[in-house]
């Protein structure tokens, strides 16, 4: 079906010009533990035969067992002011912390501060105090509301001499607080979870044939939606968008950054001489090159500070692979160095001293399905390196907070797919230029007709690098009204205060007037000019009608149920 022609619609109802519709406030609450799949460090480690009991890992485990010798709990040595602390991998709005005390000894909890925050200053422990925690029940869970409280980090320090820390779990419920940039991140408006079993290639036709495709997941949110989105009470493993190949994802920082843009490669870098050089250091030249991952270097970490600004460590002492410098940087700092600027890569280039050092900067061989390249990964511990040849398709784990593991792609497994309805495009034009890219490439500028329609708006507008995005609206001088292009007509508003009433400026600038939306604020509508450059939010078609992908094809020739 194609779009009708930019003409104004007569049906359109004159109650559209009426009344300025409140927006109803989403809220929800999240359901996905996001410490697990932070990385947790603490300030010593029990001296024990079975290393396994004492872990600070075993605190993000997911198993709440209080019994400390079952292997789920974490143990310090006695010492003054133990701590422990979970680098939860990104900036989160933490709700609420749930704690599991052991079963014997549960006084050594009493008295414990639980702190939230973007500094590693003092290892964490100067962020601010959700709770102290006291008169703690052996073995039960304590729920503390943290309001909100933003950080990178989770810790739990007990202050005083010879006191010994243990945890058996800890829970962070939250939503990320940070906005991603990258233009490839998209919004995942619905998830659908399809109860029939079927191999990941079934299933990918399956999803784009009914809605958009094999879900792709960019954040916690999202799989807090695709998690909700089973109501069968279905446990087990389910098929998600990413799979494994023969091919090499985009460059990406370990630190999940979506800022874009600087690189300084050495000339005739990055090159696939070596198909194994998927990881990368800062040479003696201060230019980067790509290198095998199993290669040992020195490398450089850096610290997330209160502030926007970045420390960063020049790990010399040791050589390890890239893998293991990750993991040492995320116990001890934040991450393996992103390098987001000249002036950051003069820095490092200084601290490593004419030294080749590992950066954050890699590449995988996991591609999403929508061949969208978001870095979110969401593994449980390291199930994806032992993937032993044949499983090349990943499943989230709905027993397990949606943690994801590999399969082999032919066995046969219920799935996720996602229906996108609105998409950003991160590009600048005039209003006229937005209309014709979203008809040539998705549907229409968006029509805004319901709050459903504005919440998904909403969230992709948050997401814009312009202060205003274009909606499908438009002014008519000869009828002196506003019209939705793609011809729909509702009463539904919501424009700022003094916009969107008749009597516009016609004929005196040249422009016509069009609408956009707010990126910031309460994300009402306002008028402009239509030469003005904005990003832009184009409606999707449910089916994929033009141009069908050879998949698609593929498909439609298999006899789906
Ligand atoms: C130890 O953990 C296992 C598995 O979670 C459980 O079956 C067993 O009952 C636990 N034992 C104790 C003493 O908690
Ligand atoms: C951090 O905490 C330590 C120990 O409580 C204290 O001595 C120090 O002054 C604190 N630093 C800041 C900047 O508050
Ligand atoms: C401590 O907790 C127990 C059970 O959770 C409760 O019965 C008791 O009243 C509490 N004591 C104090 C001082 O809060
Ligand atoms: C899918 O397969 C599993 C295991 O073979 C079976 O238990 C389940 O009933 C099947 N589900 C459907 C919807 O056919
Ligand atoms: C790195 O080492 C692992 C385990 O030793 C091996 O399976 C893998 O193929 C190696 N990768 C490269 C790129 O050499
Ligand atoms: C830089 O490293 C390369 C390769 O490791 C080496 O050949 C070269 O001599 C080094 N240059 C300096 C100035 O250290
Ligand atoms: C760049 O990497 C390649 C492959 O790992 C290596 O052979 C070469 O010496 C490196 N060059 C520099 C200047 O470090
Ligand atoms: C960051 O920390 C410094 C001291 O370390 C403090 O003066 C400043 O107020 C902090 N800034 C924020 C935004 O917390
Ligand atoms: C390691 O780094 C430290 C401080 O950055 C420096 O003092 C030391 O000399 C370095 N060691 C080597 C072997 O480069
Ligand atoms: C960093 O972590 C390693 C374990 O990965 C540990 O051995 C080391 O002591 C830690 N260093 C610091 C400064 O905490
Ligand atoms: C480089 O990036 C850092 C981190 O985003 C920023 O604080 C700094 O101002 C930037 N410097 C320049 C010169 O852009
Ligand atoms: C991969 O699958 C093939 C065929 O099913 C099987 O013969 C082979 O042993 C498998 N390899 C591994 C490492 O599991
Ligand atoms: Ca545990």
């Amino acid at each position: 079906m194609k779009p009708p022609p930019l003409t104004m619609q007569w049906n359109l109802s004159l109650c559209s010009l009426m009344g300025v519709a409140l927006l109803s406030q989403m809220s929800s609450t999240s359901t996905v533990n996001v410490a697990l799949q932070g990385v947790a460090t603490q300030s010593s480690q029990f001296s024990t035969a079975n290393v396994n009991n004492v872990k600070a890992c075993n605190a993000i485990d997911g198993i709440p067992n209080p019994n400390a010798d079952n292997g789920s709990c974490t143990h310090t040595a006695s010492e003054t002011d133990p701590w422990w602390r979970v680098n939860l991998l990104d900036v989160y709005k933490v709700t609420t912390v749930v704690v599991t005390n052991r079963d014997s000894n549960p006084e050594r909890l009493d008295g414990a501060e639980i702190h939230i925050g973007n500094s590693l200053e003092n290892n964490g422990n100067n962020n601010s105090i959700c709770a102290v925690i006291s008169n703690t029940s052996a073995g039960q869970k304590h729920t503390f509301q943290c309001n909100e409280m933003e950080g990178h980090y989770v810790s739990v320090i007990i202050r005083g001499t010879a006191r010994i820390l243990t945890l058996c779990e800890l829970e962070v419920y939250g939503s990320r607080a940070g906005h991603c940039s990258s233009a490839t991140c998209l919004l995942h408006d619905e998830y659908h979870f399809v109860n029939q079993n079927m191999t990941w290639t079934e299933a990918q036709c399956y999803c784009r044939l009914k809605y958009t495709d094999l879900a792709t997941i960019d954040n916690v949110e999202d799989l807090d939606r695709q998690m909700k989105a089973v109501h069968s009470g279905y446990t087990e493993a389910a098929w998600i968008g990413l799979k494994k190949g023969d091919w090499k994802g985009e460059w990406q920082w370990s630190d999940n950054d979506c800022s874009e843009g600087y690189f300084n490669w050495r000339q005739d870098k990055p090159n696939n001489r070596g198909w194994n050089e998927d990881c990368v250091m800062m040479t003696n030249s201060s230019q980067w090159n790509n290198s095998n991952c199993n290669n040992s270097h020195v490398f450089i970490c850096y610290d997330r500070l209160n502030s926007s600004g970045t420390k960063f460590h020049f790990i010399n002492n040791t050589q390890m692979t890239w893998r293991d410098a990750q993991m040492y940087c995320r116990e001890n700092h934040t991450d393996l160095a992103s390098v987001r600027n000249l002036t950051e890569n003069e820095e490092i280039f200084r601290l490593a001293s004419g030294h080749s050092v590992w950066i954050g900067l890699f590449r995988g061989s996991w591609k999403w399905s929508d061949q969208s390249n978001c870095s979110f990964r969401n593994w449980h511990e390291r199930q994806h390196d032992n993937t032993g040849g044949n499983q090349t398709c990943a499943v989230t784990f709905m027993n397990y907070s949606g943690r994801w593991g590999c399969q082999k792609c032919d066995e046969k497994l219920p799935f996720f797919c996602y229906y996108n309805k609105v998409i950003l495009i991160h590009e600048k034009k005039t209003w006229k230029d937005a209309l014709a890219y979203c008809r040539k490439h998705h549907n229409d500028l968006v029509s805004v007709h319901s709050d459903e329609v504005q919440r998904w708006v909403k969230a992709q507008a948050k997401r814009a690098s312009t202060p205003h995005v274009w909606l499908g609206l438009r002014f008519t001088c000869t009828l002196n009204l506003w019209f939705w292009v793609s011809g729909e007509s509702t009463c539904y508003h919501n424009w700022a205060p003094g916009n969107g009433i008749v009597m516009e400026d016609c004929g005196k600038t040249g422009a016509g007037r069009t609408g956009a939306v707010e990126k910031d604020g309460s994300h009402q509508w306002v008028s402009l000019p239509d030469t003005v450059e904005l990003n832009f939010i184009c409606s999707t078609s449910n089916r994929r009608e033009s141009e069908p992908s050879s998949s698609t094809v593929a498909c439609t020739k298999m006899a789906l149920p």
